[in-house]
């Protein structure tokens, strides 16, 4: 791969310094050459570390810089439709993070602007696709070895949260996760959804839903069930269970060493055992989110986009939406999808 791609990141907070380290010592064929962010000292410090220039708070003049050839959005979520619609106008090749945008709505702006261009521009970071655990889920429920598919049990769990954060945002920011690798492992869509309240946690005294449970129904008539704790107080543990008929499928945890010895004066009751849990998001999925970044570069030199798409960011911007109208009603939302535009199929 002789030519390097010159990559601009609008956002230097977790993800966007995490992103920036990536691309700069692993991802082949790729640099990062400027960063941004509406805080200019976060850009500036980032720039520092590694040389490169920074734009301050001037994400749209990085967008519009001629060096910058491709950009990677990894701004506060309310951000990314107005950062990806700025690059599609220089119809300059775009990473966004999850979600691409708050509602259905504005992800729908992103697609007519594709269209327009008539062609892929966006890939958006649902990681978990690249995780080898649910990328051999995948493979074995397609393989049809084990039947068909007809649940699935899932949990998202987080540790904290920061300031701000929403009941809405448990699923517009940290359940979006499942609604798209749920579709993805399944290969089908959602007909309805559902959020329901249950007994609230004493970890969720800070003005939102802690736990929310999320319940969807496929076309196919599989049925998905998602425990979404946005702050658990103990840290950031992700399951995933897939009901066939002939057998399931379940998510590896990412390192679960058990140690298995004798300790002194043990007798015969076994001594408790741990189970090593991680905190933070980033490192569980680190090596799913190299994968996706070097596959994101070598579909730009390849001249297409393979990875998850603008439709993919909008059903489950649509799913999400449902789930956000239905709490409180007991009742099933209709998750609802335009028609499926050529470009994505
Ligand atoms: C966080 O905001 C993320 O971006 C991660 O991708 C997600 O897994 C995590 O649960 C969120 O809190």
């Amino acid at each position: 791969m002789d030519k390097v791609l010159k990559i601009g990141i609008v956002g230097c907070g977790a993800i966007g310094k995490d992103h920036c380290r990536r691309i700069i010592d692993t991802v082949p064929g790729a640099t990062v050459v400027a960063v941004s962010d509406y805080v200019p000292a976060a850009a500036d410090d980032l720039a520092a570390k590694y040389g490169i220039r920074s734009f301050g708070n001037d994400c749209k003049g990085m967008i519009a810089d001629p060096e910058v050839e491709a950009v990677l959005i990894t701004s506060i979520d309310p951000t990314h439709h107005d950062y990806v619609m700025e690059t599609l106008k220089y119809e300059k090749w775009c990473f966004c993070e999850k979600p691409l945008s708050q509602n259905a709505k504005d992800c729908e702006d992103i697609i007519n602007r594709e269209l327009e261009i008539g062609k892929r521009m966006v890939q958006v970071g649902f990681m978990r696709r690249y995780d080898r655990g649910y990328a051999e889920m995948k493979r074995i429920i397609d393989s049809g070895e084990i039947g068909a598919p007809l649940l699935i049990k899932a949990c998202h769990r987080n540790v904290s949260q920061g300031p701000g954060f929403k009941t809405e945002n448990g699923i517009t920011n940290v359940a979006i996760h499942e609604l798209d690798i749920c579709r993805w492992l399944l290969g089908d869509e959602y007909e309805d959804a559902q959020c329901v309240r249950v007994r609230q946690s004493a970890n969720s005294n800070k003005g939102y839903d802690n736990p929310q449970v999320v319940l969807l129904r496929t076309k196919k008539g599989c049925f998905i069930d998602v425990e979404v704790q946005v702050a658990d107080g103990y840290g950031y543990d992700i399951q995933c269970e897939v009901v066939c008929e002939n057998g399931t499928v379940k998510l590896p945890d990412p390192y679960a060493v058990v140690r298995r010895n004798r300790p002194a004066g043990w007798d015969s009751v076994a001594p408790a055992e741990c189970m090593p849990i991680m905190t933070d998001w980033k490192e569980r999925f680190i090596e799913a989110y190299d994968i996706e970044m070097i596959k994101w570069v070598e579909s730009i030199h390849a001249g297409k986009l393979t990875g998850p798409s603008s439709w993919d960011g909008y059903v489950a911007c649509v799913a999400g939406d449902a789930l956000n109208a239905s709490r409180g009603t007991s009742q099933f939302f209709k998750v609802e999808t335009m028609e499926k535009p050529e470009l994505y199929k």
